[in-house]
């Protein structure tokens, strides 16, 4: 049977060959990867799981996790991966709204969700570790070393449904991005050529996979190119000094090269070796990648995607890698800036809306079809929301947001969700959140709250919110003004209060 994904990334892999070393001394080879998905997805196919049903996932990061993605791919299956700093209402809307069929959580939170996956007649599955006897843990993880090791690949074309990919939305609700067969796969393909990976690369993975980088790009790339990966459980610098010894590549956030940076320990002797330094997800500084080059005598290169389209530009391999650019479109990728309101295309030079399409570009929001129609031009190109810029060498800059977005470490957080949080507070009358500079995370969130009357405990309204939104989306600071800044439409200038407090977090 065809499966378009999944016959892509294991095109012809060396099955002998390390696929993850991991932390604890233990590896998977390919064969492993491909014994352990088939397990997986006849467990799946066990507990009734149909071609097309969304397989919901909030596991800490392990090997075994993505052998659960490859699973999905395998059962055509539609992988749905959630932040593990969720908290069991946000979980709640996701099951709900993509119509779960089956979760699977960590051992330790099955307690706290099991009424969540109940109320959306979601079955409940755990997952631990999953290699011998002694070290599995969790019903799902049982039923899989029970399984057999053969399966026979559902049959799925370019349009399958592959993965559901949430982001949060201007209005608060998060939305759904449904990414094809096709799109991961040629956008691996793409990524895999441009940035030259091949069997002999040990990429240093130290994301996480909950999303597209740490998922889609980090993992696919490998499997496609047959390479190895020193699989981590998260970031760290002590990890990455210990482990980069071994390693030909690394794919981060600008936090992880900051934070690099601040080390004494990551010198031009320990980078040496290395190939190929990538980052992306968020703004990189030129003056990190300056630094960078001035430490390591290594060029980072900088890329830019988004969950719905992949990845869209890439600074060449070879070639001038232009700090504070995200370089060129990829081979394939259509780009261009665009007049936002009536979408006439800009000459270069000119700053507007960045526009793209191609093969990379998901095809719209789960349930949503008026969300996405207003995202997309009647040419087919998708709105990124995003701000760019080419220069006279074809170099896009990305050079702020259209959509009101804070990005901190990476993680993406739409003010307006913290807001309606924040406005149902007693006693707040109303709020706005603006991200601001924050020298690790690059941004950081503040809350400005207006008092209905009287005086506001700041403490107590954090306190109320720590369980309702994740962590890393909750103000680090909370004030209180009398009056939010408004223009003369009565719109709030969020760009006065960014100002006002962009020095909250300096050193
Ligand atoms: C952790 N915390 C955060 C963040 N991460 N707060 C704000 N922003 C964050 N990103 C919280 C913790 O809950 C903790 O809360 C406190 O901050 C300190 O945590 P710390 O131990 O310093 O953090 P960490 O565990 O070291 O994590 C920082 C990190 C991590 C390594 C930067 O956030 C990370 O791996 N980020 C990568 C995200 C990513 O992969 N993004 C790609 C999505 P408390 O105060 O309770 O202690 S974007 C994407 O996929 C698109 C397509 C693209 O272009 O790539
Ligand atoms: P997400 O919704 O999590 O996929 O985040 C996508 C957003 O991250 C993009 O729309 C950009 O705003 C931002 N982004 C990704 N890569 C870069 C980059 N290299 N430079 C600046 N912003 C980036």
């Amino acid at each position: 049977m065809v499966n378009h994904l999944f016959d892509g990334l294991f095109a012809n892999p060396d099955l002998a060959k390390s696929l993850a070393h991991l932390p604890d001394g233990r590896w998977y080879t390919y064969q492993d990867a491909l014994d352990v998905s088939a397990r997986i997805a006849n467990v799946l196919v066990d507990l009734d799981v149909k071609p097309g049903d969304r397989v919901a996932v909030q596991v800490p990061k392990s090997i075994e996790a993505v052998m659960v993605y490859l699973a999905c791919v395998r059962a055509g299956a539609v992988f749905l991966p959630l932040n593990t700093a969720y908290t069991p209402s946000e979980v709640e809307y996701f099951l709900s709204d993509a119509g779960a069929s089956l979760f699977i959580c960590d051992p330790a939170n099955a307690e706290d969700l099991e009424s969540v996956a109940a109320q959306n007649n979601a079955k409940l599955e755990t997952l631990g570790v999953f290699v011998n006897e002694e070290m599995s843990a969790g019903s799902f993880s049982d039923k899989g070393l029970a399984a057999s090791p053969q399966f026979e690949n559902v049959s799925r074309g370019a349009d399958d449904l592959a993965a559901i990919l949430y982001t949060s939305g201007t209005t608060g609700r998060s939305k759904g991005a449904m990414l094809s067969h096709d799109n991961l796969l040629s956008n691996s393909k793409t990524l895999v050529n441009l940035w030259q990976f091949t069997s002999d690369d040990v990429l240093l993975h130290a994301l996480p996979i909950f999303h597209t980088h740490g998922l889609f790009v980090a993992i696919n790339v490998s499997l496609m190119s047959g390479a190895s990966m020193i699989f981590l459980p998260g970031f760290s610098n002590d990890a990455i000094i210990e482990h980069m010894p071994k390693a030909t590549s690394m794919m981060g956030v600008p936090t992880f090269y900051t934070r690099l940076l601040g080390d004494d320990r990551f010198t031009r002797e320990l980078a040496d070796h290395m190939r190929l330094f990538i980052s992306g997800s968020a703004p990189l500084l030129a003056e990190t990648h300056v630094e960078f080059e001035t430490r390591t005598g290594k060029r980072i290169l900088e890329r830019y995607g988004m969950t719905e389209t992949n990845m869209n530009t890439s600074n060449p391999y070879d070639g001038e890698r232009k700090a504070g650019t995200v370089g060129f479109p990829l081979p394939g990728v259509n780009l261009r800036i665009c007049e936002a309101t009536t979408g006439k295309e800009l000459p270069n030079g000119e700053v507007g809306s960045i526009e793209v399409k191609g093969d990379n570009v998901f095809s719209g929001y789960w349930k949503m079809p008026e969300k996405t129609a207003e995202e997309f031009r009647e040419d087919g190109f998708f709105i990124t929301g995003d701000l760019g810029i080419i220069d006279e060498d074809g170099y896009v800059s990305i050079v702020g947001r259209g959509k009101d977005l804070i990005i901190s470490g990476g993680y993406n957080i739409y003010p307006k969700e913290v807001e309606l949080l924040l406005d149902e507070q007693a006693g707040v009358l109303e709020s706005a959140v603006v991200g601001v500079p924050h020298p690790d995370f690059g941004e950081s969130v503040v809350g400005v709250l207006v008092a209905q009357s009287g005086e506001l405990d700041c403490d107590a309204i954090l306190n109320n919110i720590k369980d309702k939104i994740a962590r890393f989306k909750q103000p680090r600071l909370l004030v209180v003004v009398d009056e939010l800044p408004r223009n003369t439409m009565g719109k709030v200038q969020k760009n006065v209060l960014r100002d006002t407090y962009k020095d909250t977090f300096s050193n």
